[in-house]
C-alpha cells in the first residue's frame, strides 16, 4: 500500500492526485492517527483474516464488488456516496481481494488528506471516528471485502457540525492526542 498526500488538484478523483515530487507519508505518521495496515496474500487469506476478525471481536462481513459490471444503475451514485467525507462509529476493516482504489483519510491536526493506494492483499483498518472517503482509480474495479465490528452501520455521517461534536469522533480525537 503507497501513502501519500493528495495533491488537492481539481478534477476527476480517480487520478492518483500524487504531488509532483510525491509526498510520502510514512508509517509513522499513520500510526499518529491511528490508521493500521497489513498486507496478506490473497491466496490463502481466509484462516489469517478469521484469525484477525476473531482477535478484533468482528462479527460479521461482506464482499463488495465495485464495478459498473456489478452494480449497474447504482452504480454512479455509490462511486458519488463513496466519495463523501464521512466516519463511522465502528471501526472497520477493508481487505482488497482483487481491482485497486484509493482510501483518503484526513490527517489530524492538519486535516490533510493522505491518499492509501490500496492493492489486492492489503487490509486497511480505518479507525472509528476519522474522516475518510472512498474512490475507485481509473481502472474503475475493486473487490474487497468488509469486516464490521457489530451489525454494519449504514447510515452515514457525512461531515460537518454534528460530527465534529459526535462523542465517537471526540473519542477518536482523544486516542490520538
Ligand atoms: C467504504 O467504506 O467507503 C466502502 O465500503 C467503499 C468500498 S470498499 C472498497
Amino acid at each position: 500500500m503507497r501513502a501519500y498526500y493528495y495533491d488537492n488538484v481539481p478534477g476527476d478523483q480517480r487520478l492518483p492526485h500524487d504531488y509532483v515530487p510525491s509526498r510520502p507519508v510514512s508509517d509513522e505518521t499513520l500510526h499518529s492517527i491511528n490508521v493500521k495496515h497489513w498486507q496478506i496474500p490473497v491466496e490463502g487469506h481466509e484462516p489469517k483474516i478469521n484469525a484477525i476478525a476473531k482477535e478484533r471481536n468482528y462479527k460479521n462481513r461482506d464482499t463488495i464488488n465495485v464495478s459498473k459490471a456489478a452494480m449497474g444503475e447504482i452504480y454512479e451514485d455509490k462511486i458519488k456516496t463513496f466519495f463523501e467525507e464521512r466516519m463511522h462509529e465502528d471501526e472497520e476493516i477493508r481487505y482488497i481481494l482483487d481491482g485497486s482504489g484509493f482510501f483518503d483519510v484526513r490527517e489530524t491536526p492538519t486535516d490533510a488528506w493522505i491518499r492509501l493506494a490500496v492493492e489486492p492483499g492489503d487490509l486497511l483498518v480505518v479507525p472509528a471516528g476519522i474522516y475518510h472517503r472512498f474512490t475507485l482509480d481509473e481502472k474503475n474495479y475493486i473487490k474487497a471485502l468488509r469486516l464490521f465490528q457489530d451489525e454494519p452501520k449504514w447510515v452515514p455521517h457525512n461531515r460537518g457540525e454534528a460530527t465534529d461534536a459526535n462523542p465517537y469522533r471526540l473519542a477518536y480525537l482523544k486516542t490520538i492526542g
